[in-house]
């Protein structure tokens, strides 16, 4: 069955949104194989969003995403990869369709230049097996 690496960033916990987005989550089908509430530090941040650590914007990214702690959490279920990514809605809140987590609960980026967008979704299989190693290691099949 296919997974999916899973987080609800810190905006998203600090805001009380947990349950809102595991409970889609369930109501969907997918199955929840691991969940954690951990803070992210700087290094596993910096693995975590390779394609980015060369942009300018992301010093914003890394002190919005180690500020406050975050849930992560792996999902199985079939094509759960694009489903979910689905159901997150695009990266921008300010275009992401009602409906959507972040058509639901975000808005347009603030003056800051962050965006808060509650949920981070692997974007392929590929990525989604990385990020799972990392995050989870090798406890990824340990489903109690
Ligand atoms: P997604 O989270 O939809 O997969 P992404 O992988 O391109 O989007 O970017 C990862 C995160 O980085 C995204 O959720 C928010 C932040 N980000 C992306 N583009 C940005 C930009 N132009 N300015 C500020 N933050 C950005
Ligand atoms: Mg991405």
């Amino acid at each position: 069955m296919e997974k999916t690496f899973f987080m609800i960033k810190p905006d998203g916990v600090k805001r009380g949104l947990v349950g809102q987005v595991l409970s889609r989550i369930e109501q969907r089908g997918f199955i929840i194989e691991q969940l954690e509430m951990r803070r992210a530090d700087t290094t596993i941040l910096r693995k975590h969003y390779e394609a980015l650590v060369d942009k300018p914007f992301f010093s914003e990214i890394e002190t919005y995403m180690t500020s406050d702690p975050i849930v992560i959490g792996v999902l199985s279920g079939n094509r759960v990869v694009s489903s979910w990514r689905m159901m997150m809605g695009v990266t921008n809140p300010k275009d992401a369709q009602p409906g959507t987590i972040r058509g639901d609960f975000a808005q347009a980026p603030g003056d800051d230049g962050g965006i808060f967008n509650v949920v981070h979704g692997s974007d392929s299989t590929d990525s989604a097996k990385r990020e799972i190693d990392l995050w989870f290691g090798s406890d990824q099949n340990a489903r109690p």
